[in-house]
């Protein structure tokens, strides 16, 4: 689909098909269709981003907790939406050892006790040591720089899945 295609999209369409670009936020798309029409797929993307970036502190830390736990139990029983399973199995969450397994489940624990909201990162920019890595280094951040951080990650998972949807205009990236 290209942006002109995009512009053309009924209400109902335009949630239906970006509806889970933020993950299980559906309100950012249905906030954002009044901005329409868009210039290029990055206009698009600037008009979400501004939208989050809007939003309260409480409202971003809704966002993250939003997002399922990586190598969680929605992983585990099969509930978690496409993009997700297809993000966290690209990045080896369905693999992890059992001591990996452990080490993950503890890690996320100890990170959501610890800020009240789940630990999120661009499963697609990262693999599972690194992701690993992370987890246990941002678990001694401060806790808004950690809403800051899980932010921009929502942000980067955002760009990506927006780009699995929309195609990219080389003459048109205003
Ligand atoms: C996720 C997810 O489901 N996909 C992704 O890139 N990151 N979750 C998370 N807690 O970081």
């Amino acid at each position: 689909m290209d942006i002109t295609a995009v512009n053309a999209l009924p209400y109902e369409e335009f949630v239906n098909i970006f509806g889970n670009v933020v993950e299980k936020c559906p309100i950012i798309p249905a906030a954002v269709w009044t901005r329409r029409p868009f210039v290029s797929l990055n206009a698009l993307e600037t008009a979400i981003m501004e939208f989050i970036d809007a939003l309260p502190e409480s409202g971003k830390e809704g966002i993250l907790r939003c997002h399922p736990d990586l190598a969680g139990r929605d992983l585990q029983i099969g509930t978690l939406t496409r993009e997700s399973r297809e993000e966290q199995t690209g990045a080896g969450m369905d693999a992890l050892s059992p001591k990996e397994a452990l080490r993950m489940a503890h890690l996320n624990e100890e990170y959501k006790k610890r800020f009240d909201f789940p630990f999120v990162i661009c499963a697609r920019m990262n693999d599972k040591a690194n992701i690993l890595q992370q987890l246990s280094e941002r678990c001694q951040n401060p806790r808004a720089v950690e809403r800051t951080r899980g932010v921009e990650e929502v942000k980067k998972i955002c760009r990506l899945r927006l780009q699995g949807l929309v195609l990219t205009d080389p003459l048109n990236k205003l």
